[in-house]
């Protein structure tokens, strides 16, 4: 049997099968001596050890696509970062981290700013365009209005996607609507997320839709980088490698160095100011670290 990891508690594997459903699992012994142990996202072999009670052992891990740490889950396919547009209001620069580190995983981003019934269009356009302009897939959407369904639908199919952005942005409240509509239009019944202020602990991918799933995952208010090198920050800037032939000077970090490309596309704005301020905020940090 082959089925994905969906829930991990105090020893117990909740394998989810293609058209078939959940089996409880252990992952007894052969896991002990290896230095790998399972994780939620894995796709997993497992033989059933009771068919009536859905009971199963896992037995092979299948190769791990990627990895991320916080939270602990395994063969993503896609981040929506979801920022506020207010209440509270969006850091762009914790966003650019995220977006960083989404990057450096593998793992494609798209900025979601929620909460669009409390703010105007045009500074909700602002903020878009910024990451527009970047390269980026971004949408503004309301967890209070079902439109906003619509809007993502298509971008979840048949992908494992994970929410990450700050506490209070309204992650569990989108995953809420799209669980309310993944029972209205197939049926399919999962764990539902309690609406409102009960804060997220652990991650479990929620499935809804043949092999869709969704990660809840806890708001954060910051994201350290110490494990990229500094030469590479300027490669998970995307929207940098096309001015980059620009750059009089080989490796250039397009910060003093006379004759940037980079530097000369802010200045028509067709790289935004927002971005590479943080950018430099970003390096500096990491030079800072780097001298300890
Ligand atoms: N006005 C408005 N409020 C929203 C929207 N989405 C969520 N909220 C409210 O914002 C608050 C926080 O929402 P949550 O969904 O719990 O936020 P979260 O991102 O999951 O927060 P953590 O789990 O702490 O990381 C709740 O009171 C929600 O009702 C929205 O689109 N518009
Ligand atoms: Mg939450
Ligand atoms: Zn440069």
């Amino acid at each position: 049997m082959v089925g994905k990891i969906v829930k991990a508690i105090s020893g117990f594997y909740y394998v989810d099968v293609e058209a078939d459903g959940i089996y409880q699992c252990r992952a007894k012994g052969i896991f002990r001596n290896r230095k790998q142990s399972p994780l939620i996202g894995d796709n997993v072999k497992f033989e059933i050890t009771h068919v009536g009670d859905r009971e199963g052992n896992v037995t092979e891990i299948l190769p791990r696509r990627n990895e991320l740490v916080r939270p602990t889950v395994s063969n993503i396919d896609q981040a929506f970062i979801v920022f506020s547009v207010t209440h509270p209001e969006p850091n762009l620069n914790l966003l650019d981290r995220f977006l960083v580190a989404v990057t450096m995983n593998d793992i494609e981003a798209i900025v979601c700013f929620n909460k669009t019934d409390l703010l105007d269009d045009a500074k909700i356009k602002e903020y878009c365009d910024i990451y527009e302009l970047a390269g980026y897939k971004t949408m503004s959407i309301s967890a209070y209005e079902d439109e906003s369904f619509d809007e993502i639908k298509e971008l979840l199919k048949g992908k494992t996607t994970v929410f990450a952005g700050p506490s209070g942005v309204g992650k569990s409240s989108i995953i809420n609507l799209i669980q309310e509509h993944t029972y209205m239009e197939i049926g399919k019944v999962s764990d539902k997320i309690k609406r409102g202020k009960h804060t997220t602990r652990h991650a479990n991918l929620i499935p809804i839709d043949i092999n869709s799933y969704v990660v809840d995952t806890p708001g954060f208010s910051s994201l350290s980088l110490d494990n990229l090198n500094l030469d590479d920050l300027k490669l998970h800037y995307i929207e940098f490698a096309e001015f980059e032939p620009e750059c009089k000077f080989g490796g250039c970090n397009h910060l003093n160095e006379p004759k940037c490309g980079v530097k000369e596309a802010i200045k028509v704005n067709k790289i935004s100011e927002s971005r590479y301020k943080s950018y430099v905020h970003i390096y500096e940090e990491l030079k800072d670290i780097r001298r300890w």
